[in-house]
């Protein structure tokens, strides 16, 4: 499956949902497809991602606050793992797109070829984790893991091959922290 495929799969099953997109391609394909105040886009700072959706997550507890996180993003802040393990919020799910590479600076090869990112967060202390390689498997792991209680990890493998013609978001950085906060207060 492409990295894109993968986003057409998860967004029609999210409804008001906080989500926080790790930078890049995970950023432009999500913006591109389907924009949403609710979207928090990473703009740069790498592996801030799950961070910020823990914040969120710790704060609204009320909401199920979701992170779509890369597999180099996710290994730069592999503690942030560990912390969210450890803060356990019951209503965050973490998907990691996963192709192997960073992508979007030129398919450099990550580690999550050799080291299995579901097994670190399952060690780590995530409630339910699945992975997943097929697209028809995305609709009914995702509906399981916003079912269960968290924090819950979904690792998507795919190849990597976004579009380079995806466009990059327009939003500010101001813009979008000013709308992100507008949606979910
Ligand atoms: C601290 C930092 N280092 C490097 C970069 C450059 N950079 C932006 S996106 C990216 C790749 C992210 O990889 P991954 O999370 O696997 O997403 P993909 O591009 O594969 O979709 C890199 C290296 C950055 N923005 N910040
Ligand atoms: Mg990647």
């Amino acid at each position: 499956m492409k990295g894109t495929e993968a986003f057409q799969e998860i967004l029609p099953l999210i409804s008001d949902e906080p989500v926080i997109h790790a930078n890049g391609f995970i950023c432009r394909e999500s913006f591109a497809l389907k924009d949403r105040e609710a979207n928090f886009y990473m703009i740069g700072s790498m592996g801030l991602a799950s961070s910020i959706g823990l914040g969120v997550a710790m704060c609204k507890p009320e909401k199920r606050v979701i992170i779509i996180d890369g597999d180099g993003n996710i290994l730069m802040a592999l503690g942030t793992l560990a912390m969210i393990a450890a803060e356990a919020p019951k209503n965050l799910i973490h998907v990691v797109i996963d192709n192997e590479v960073y992508e979007s600076t030129g398919s450099q090869r990550s580690l999550s070829g050799k080291i299995k990112l579901e097994q670190v967060a399952k060690s780590s202390g995530y409630k339910n984790v699945l992975r997943i390689d097929k697209k028809e498997e995305i609709k009914d792991a995702f509906l399981k893991l916003k079912e269960l209680t968290g924090p819950n990890f979904l690792l998507i493998k795919v190849e990597p091959c976004f579009d380079s013609s995806t466009g990059r978001v327009t939003h500010t950085p101001e813009e979008i922290t000013e709308r992100f906060m507008g949606a979910i207060t």
